[in-house]
């Protein structure tokens, strides 16, 4: 029985962004009640009303990892990790967007998956067999058929997404090789605790993984985490390096019982934990309207900065408006020249013209604040400046 600790309220879906502003008015936008819950026996964080994903996996899915420098360097660099650690005969990756990661593999060694057409084409177009499809256990049978030996599966971001965990590690242990490796990347719930950044939590993330909650869903799948990493990516993430159990070729690094352990020093395992994080969510809200409000009443200019599927959540759960927000600044194609779920902020294409007109930008993509940092250093010379609600509200 999932417990429900988290209540933040009534969401759009967090990528649908809007067409022309005429539109807004007719268009009835899809809402669902955004509420976090904890399941006490495998200690699995997930949202409690989820979406079909055909609905959010769609022909014009926005988000494109190649948008970050930052996401583009973690791609290639984990690439040559796994070339040298591991030279796997061949790779399978699950969500493979657009193409960010295998790249930097062979042509003839890697498959994609990847549900959303306008994506799939991308990788179709670069030369890369693409199954444009969702993960299920028919396609890990066809591809099965095809392939003799897939020693490598990796998925960042992905799992994350699927509603139905036990089919995924039931397909993946099924196409595996025994002596293959699984590597997932996913953002790590001991880091949305401690940053409280809340925003991890919209419709496309129905899980929210901890080290813990992964090694309770893959036993029973004779499957086991023998490595880990912690990556800054997208405000924390845990890369888990997972094996089959009967494989003995690699050994379980001692990463995995210090991090085990972090997470339950942090409580990550009772209850209690997760009503204190409802806490100071909910003093978060009131401190960011407060930052906007005193804002306003000083007549400074505020815009937006990466209009992220996370700042969807935070928007519309704080009911923070074009009032607030002129407009939001973004360099995704897709997404300039539509307006935010919900709130229906305009998003501009990302110019510095544009962005050293504000006073203020709240930072959407929080999780680049040092790309972004780097890349803006005559905004912030001039004397611009940033405001972030993580860990706690503040301008930077
Ligand atoms: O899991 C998911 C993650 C990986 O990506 C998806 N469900 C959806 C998406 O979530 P997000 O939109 O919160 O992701 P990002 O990666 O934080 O989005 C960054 C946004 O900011 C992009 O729209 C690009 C934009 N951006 C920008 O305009 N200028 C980013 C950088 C670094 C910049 O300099």
């Amino acid at each position: 029985m999932i417990k429900k600790f988290l209540d933040l309220g009534m969401q759009p879906l967090a990528n649908k962004y809007l067409k022309k502003k005429n539109k807004i008015e007719k268009t009835k936008e899809q809402f669902y009640h955004l509420e976090v819950g904890f399941n006490p026996k495998i200690k699995l964080v997930s949202i409690l009303n989820t979406i079909p994903a055909k609905k959010m996996f769609d022909d014009n899915y926005p988000y494109r990892s190649s948008m970050s420098r930052t996401m583009l360097l973690s791609f290639k660099k984990l690439a040559k990790k796994i070339i040298n650690s591991y030279n796997p005969n061949f790779i399978l990756e699950i969500g493979s967007n657009d193409g960010s990661l295998i790249k930097n593999f062979d042509k003839k060694k890697v498959i994609c998956v990847e549900p959303c057409k306008n994506l799939a084409k991308i990788t179709k177009k670069m030369g890369y067999k693409t199954y444009e499809s969702f993960w299920n256990m028919r396609l890990a049978k066809k591809i099965k058929s095809k392939i003799k030996k897939i020693d490598l599966i990796y998925s960042s971001n992905t799992l994350s997404h699927i509603n139905n965990l036990n089919s995924v590690f039931e397909s993946i242990t099924n196409i595996l090789s025994n002596d293959g490796i699984l590597i997932i990347e996913d953002p790590s719930l001991l880091d949305c605790l401690k940053k409280v950044s809340y925003d991890q939590f919209y419709n496309e993330h129905i899980y929210v993984f901890s080290l813990l909650s992964i090694n309770n869903l893959i036993k029973k799948y004779k499957l086991e985490v023998f490595n880990i990493e912690k990556l800054n990516i997208h405000g924390g993430s845990l890369r888990y390096y997972i094996k089959k159990t009967s494989n003995k070729k690699y050994k379980v690094s001692k990463k995995v019982i210090v991090q085990l352990n972090k997470e339950l020093r942090h409580g990550i395992n009772k209850f209690s934990t997760y009503i204190k994080f409802k806490n100071k969510v909910e003093n978060s809200k009131e401190k960011l309207n407060k930052f906007f409000l005193k804002l306003k009443g000083k007549n400074k200019k505020i815009i937006g900065y990466g209009a992220t599927a996370k700042s969807s959540t935070v928007l519309n759960y704080c009911k923070v408006k074009n009032e607030t927000l002129d407009y939001f600044l973004d360099t995704t194609p897709g997404k300039a020249g539509k307006y935010m779920p919900g709130t229906h902020i305009y998003i501009k294409s990302y110019s510095k013209r544009l962005l050293n007109r504000a006073d203020y930008a709240f930072l959407g993509a929080w999780n680049f604040k040092k790309e972004i940092f780097n890349k803006e250093k005559q905004y912030i010379k001039r004397g611009g400046k940033f405001i972030t609600h993580v860990p706690i509200p503040r301008i930077i």
